[in-house]
């Protein structure tokens, strides 16, 4: 017969022991990732928002070295890890800041994996090893001013001379690393479908003014990208691949990676909100004394667990294989609602002291609302799962 249940003190920050469900060298991985963020980044990260920074060559070095950039994909210096261990490293990166994991999804996900999947040896040769160690940075560009959630309306286009150069021209909105990239893979309208181009950004032509003015990712640069008469050698475009199934692809790996990652950030609001509420005293005694607190404190808690949960679940799946992009949106969306919900909730619990980023609340929920947009907004990943169980598409 089975053990009766006996009380015991559950761990406020694993309450549900998610942590069980980790093979030991996932746990080893988790743990250098969560110490990292802990040392180096934490302490600052605050006063990169504040500023509108993010040291990226600093950054750069320092994941390259810890082996997350491109971790997922093998060969050409890549670590070759497992999904699961892809998205525990986003996890931990984005309990940090939204702005950290997004360079590291960007990189990985984005910017190598296409040239991993699509590219001729000759580009895997000259840009992974460096792309991995963290030496040479990497942007997408897909959106544009006038083509976000729909971007197979492109207008960014490129022609063939006779003599097999390319010409690009058109402008990219709103990209991730592209003023501080070296590299930019570029999607673009040709005769022949739309295709991947591997840019290196000091070609004449090419430009990449930064973002100002964001009240979101203020430690992430975010640019627009201007092509005008960019001209590259017929072999710049990327051969495996001539349709928009290119990019969307791509978008798989990096969605994959902020499911884990929106948990993350959630985790780091409920905790702090939890340590806030034990240590606030009001009417003589901490508010976490209270019946509504310790409901909207359970409330977090809960919402972070299942979050977790959902995101393990899908490492298993992908690494066996099995996870669909319909599935990769159920994690998107709904791990990225929950965090941002419980961003929201935890600003409130901190009262006055929750809206200045002396506390890390308010800073993630900012970069929420970002995140809440960008890979797919809300409303795209639940057209996507809406045809995936109706089987008809909202989009045609
Ligand atoms: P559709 O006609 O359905 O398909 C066109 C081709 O693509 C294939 N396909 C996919 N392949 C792999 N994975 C997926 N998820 C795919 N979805 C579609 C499809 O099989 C077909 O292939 P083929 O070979 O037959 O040609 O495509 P559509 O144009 O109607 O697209 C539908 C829709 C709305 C789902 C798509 O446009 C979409 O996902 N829109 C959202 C756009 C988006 O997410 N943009 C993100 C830009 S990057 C970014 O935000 C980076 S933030 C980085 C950070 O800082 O972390
Ligand atoms: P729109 O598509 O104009 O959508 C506006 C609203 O309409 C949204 O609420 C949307 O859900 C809704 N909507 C649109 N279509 C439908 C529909 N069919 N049914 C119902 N509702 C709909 N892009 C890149 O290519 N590379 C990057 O590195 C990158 N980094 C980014 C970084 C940041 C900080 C941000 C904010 C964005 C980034 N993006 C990047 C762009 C991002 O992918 C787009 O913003 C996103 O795809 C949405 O496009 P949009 O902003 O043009 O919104």
């Amino acid at each position: 017969m089975a053990e009766p249940l006996r009380p015991k003190q559950e761990n406020p920050k694993d309450f549900l022991a998610t942590d069980t469900l980790l093979a030991e060298d996932e746990t080893l991985l988790r743990d250098t990732v969560r110490r990292y963020v802990s040392d180096k980044i934490l302490p600052v990260v605050g006063e990169w928002f504040d500023a509108g920074e993010f040291p990226h060559k600093e950054v750069s070095k320092a994941v390259g070295d810890l082996g997350l950039l491109g971790m997922h994909l093998t060969g050409y210096g890549c670590a070759g890890s497992s999904a699961m261990m892809y998205g525990l490293a986003c996890m931990e990166l984005e309990y940090g800041d939204s702005g950290l994991r997004s360079f590291v999804s960007v990189q990985g996900s984005l910017a190598m994996f296409p040239i991993w999947a699509y590219g001729s040896e000759e580009h895997k040769q000259e840009w992974l090893p460096r792309m991995a160690a963290g030496e040479a940075i990497g942007c997408f560009g897909l959106t544009e001013p006038d083509s976000g959630s729909d971007p197979s309306s492109m207008r960014t286009n490129a022609h063939q001379e006779p003599g097999g150069d390319w010409i690009l021209n058109g402008a990219k909105m709103w990209i991730t690393n592209g003023s501080i990239a070296d590299v930019a893979v570029v999607w673009a309208r040709t005769d022949a479908g739309i295709r991947g181009f591997v840019v290196p950004t000091d070609t004449p032509g090419f430009s990449a003014p930064k973002i100002e003015r964001k009240v979101s990712l203020r430690a992430s640069v975010t640019s627009e990208l201007i092509l005008e008469d960019v001209r590259l050698p017929s072999e710049a475009v990327l051969p495996g691949v001539a349709s928009m199934r290119g990019p969307l692809s791509c978008l798989n790996e990096a969605r994959f990676g902020i499911a884990f990652g929106a948990v993350g950030a959630a985790r780091a609001c409920y905790e702090s909100a939890l340590d806030y509420a034990n240590t606030r005293i009001q009417f003589g005694g901490p508010i976490s004394r209270f019946q509504l607190t310790q409901q909207r404190l359970v409330d977090l808690m809960v919402q972070v667990q299942r979050g977790t949960l959902v995101a393990y679940h899908l490492g298993r799946l992908k690494d066996a294989g099995a996870l669909g992009p319909a599935q990769v949106s159920f994690g998107k969306k709904d791990n990225v609602a929950m965090s941002l919900r419980v961003a929201r909730e935890a600003r409130s619990l901190l009262g006055a002291n929750g809206i200045t980023t002396e506390y890390p609340v308010i800073r993630h929920m900012n970069n929420l609302e970002s995140v809440y947009t960008y890979e797919g907004t809300n409303e795209i990943h639940t057209l996507m799962m809406g045809q995936a169980i109706t089987g008809h598409s909202a989009f045609s």
